[in-house]
């Protein structure tokens, strides 16, 4: 790097000293912390996000969010020119950055990071990074330091977002690079049109079925719910009544996370809820899940991103099955769309079940949205969902161009009939749902619109499977990374010996599945175990959890 680059860095990185002895690390959702904390790390993940954009030549997003964490958290990731998460091979460079002790290392780091990637520091490439935040107070000064991180590299600039969902951001980085413009207000419009789409082609028979009530939607206190506001506006066939707006403490007994771990009635919820479709977004609104509350007790009864990956993947393969239909006769087979459908090991058993049993072809990665992203995009349309309730869908170029095609070639040959209404079913799907990446808001209008199309309430939703019980616990361990595991998580290689013995538990129950892994986000060892019967499943975790803490616990003497 030139001598002006290198004292504009100087200059700017020495008031962004690190906190002594905190080493970080870019994890599944990037860096996360105590907002104190994190001053210094967002600094740097700015300059990161610049030289990904010089180097890519596009557009680069940074996030400045904690998710589902406490409100005093707060974290940062870059979302890639794709839209989608940072290139793996750059976390590695993150974290190095990012726990670099001084300027001068960070510079050292810079420089033989950028000869070996090729990325010129001349500020001959005019690169932009698109900075947004949620609504942690922290993310105030945080944003402040992000942009003096990009903007510390000659020739990128900074175009701050202010507050907007994950998703948002995701979004507008994707349609940039797309060539399209990519406001929030276009963002709105997208999304709102193509919902309206949905509804005009919904099948003749189930118009008079339509599921006429009010859809409760839990905001978490975050950004999510002041923007579902906003979008609810835009449309006239769904009445939303949004709870949580942020007037409570981000994520405290509400939210997405709560609602899934916990399976109680979040906080603004009551007995005069109860009857109606309740939705919860995270605290920066890229996790969905629905749910219903029992009459009688602050439980719920769940329907989680397993079940809405089923609806989806129910939906989808109904507009595949009408477009190669036959037809005079004859089977359409001009095209061949491969669908496949991604989940992760937390995936309920029966969901799975289900899946297959549709016909579809079911494979499973990893936790972790840039896992499940990757595998999806293999497919003509991969599906996928955690969960937890994150997750999309995404289309091939190739099978969008197809259905372009066969919208015009119908639209004319076959009016009226079914087909040429699948078609364009399929591609107001592509549009209404966020390809980017997981998006609450964009899940939430498909599910409405499936659950429209089928004339569904959310019972009958829910009826699809039934979910084996599951228990989840989190084991406190010395070190989490002692832990190594392979097949996608279901299998622990390291330390050696504790996957037979989870094997001899597992035995014992019928319907019995189990897994541990370390978690991305805690320095906890995860466990999480399935049974035919609630009392098996807690009693399976249970003695996994103390082979944990057996194996890897305070007091281990392996
Ligand atoms: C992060 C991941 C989510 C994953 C969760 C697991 C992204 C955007 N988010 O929230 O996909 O389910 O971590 O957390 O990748 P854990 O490793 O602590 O169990
Ligand atoms: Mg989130």
């Amino acid at each position: 790097m030139n001598e002006h680059q290198r004292s504009i860095l100087l200059h700017s990185a020495s008031r962004f000293s690190p906190p002594p002895g905190v080493k970080l690390s870019y994890g599944t959702a990037g860096f996360r912390a105590d907002a104190s904390l994190l001053e210094s790390t967002v600094f740097r993940v700015g300059i990161l996000a610049a030289l990904r954009s010089i180097q890519t030549r596009s557009v680069t997003g940074l996030m400045i969010t904690a998710s589902h964490n406490q409100e005093s958290d707060n974290g940062v990731k870059v979302a890639d020119p794709s839209g989608g998460m940072l290139s793996q091979h750059w976390e590695p460079f993150a974290d190095a950055l990012t726990n670099a002790a001084d300027p001068n290392t960070l510079l050292q780091l810079m420089d033989d990071f950028a000869t070996k990637e090729k990325i010129s520091l001349e500020g001959a490439y005019g690169g932009e990074v698109l900075l947004a935040r949620d609504t942690r107070p922290s993310g105030v000064f945080l944003a402040e330091a992000a942009k003096q991180g990009i903007t510390s590299i000659m020739g990128v600039s900074a175009t701050d977002m202010g507050v907007m969902t994950t998703p948002q951001l995701h979004w507008m980085v994707r349609s940039r690079n797309n060539g399209m413009e990519a406001s929030e207000h276009n963002y709105y419009d997208q999304l709102s049109s193509s919902f309206r789409c949905l509804m005009e082609y919904i099948p003749q028979g189930n118009r008079n079925n339509i599921v006429n009530d009010k859809l409760i939607v839990d905001g978490s206190d975050g950004v999510g719910g002041e923007k579902l506001e906003i979008l609810k506006k835009m449309l006239s066939d769904l009445s939303i009544d949004v709870r949580n707006r942020g007037d409570g403490v981000l994520n405290e007994g509400v939210g997405a996370d709560f609602v899934q771990k916990e399976k109680v009635v979040p906080r603004g919820f009551g007995p005069v809820d109860v009857g109606f479709r309740c939705a919860s977004l995270d605290g920066d609104a890229d996790r969905l899940v629905y749910f219903s509350i029992q009459s009688n007790s602050n439980k719920i009864v769940l329907v989680d991103g397993d079940k809405i990956l089923s609806l989806f993947a129910l939906f989808i393969k109904e507009q595949l099955n009408i477009l190669t239909e036959e037809e005079n006769g004859k089977v359409n087979k001009s095209y061949q769309a491969r669908l496949g459908v991604v989940q992760t090991a937390y995936a309920n058993g029966a969901s799975t079940h289900y899946l297959k049993q549709l016909g579809l072809e079911v494979v499973f990665t990893p936790t972790g949205v840039k896992y499940l992203h990757e595998k999806a995009s293999e497919y003509d349309i991969g599906i996928y969902f955690e969960a937890n309730g994150h997750g999309t869908i995404l289309f091939s170029e190739s099978f969008l161009c197809w259905l372009e095609g066969k919208n015009n070639e119908l639209s004319s040959t076959s009016k009226g009939s079914e087909q040429p209404k699948a078609a364009l079913r399929l591609l107001a799907v592509s549009k209404l749902i966020n390809q980017a990446v997981g998006d609450s808001l964009s899940g939430l209008l498909l599910v409405e619109a499936i659950l429209k199309h089928m004339g569904w309430s959310m019972l009958i939703w829910n009826e699809l499977y039934h979910d084996l019980p599951s228990k989840q616990l989190k084991v406190k361990v010395v070190d989490r990374t002692a832990v190594s595991t392979a097949n996608a998580e279901t299998v622990v290689v390291r330390p050696v010996g504790i996957q037979d013995a989870i094997n001899a538990e597992t035995a014992k129950y019928p319907q019995g599945r189990c897994f541990i892994r370390p978690s991305g986000t805690e320095d906890v060892i995860r466990v999480y175990a399935e049974a035919s019967s609630q009392e098996a499943a807690d009693s399976l975790a249970n003695s996994v959890a103390r082979l944990v803490d057996r194996f890897l616990g305070f007091n281990a003497t392996e």
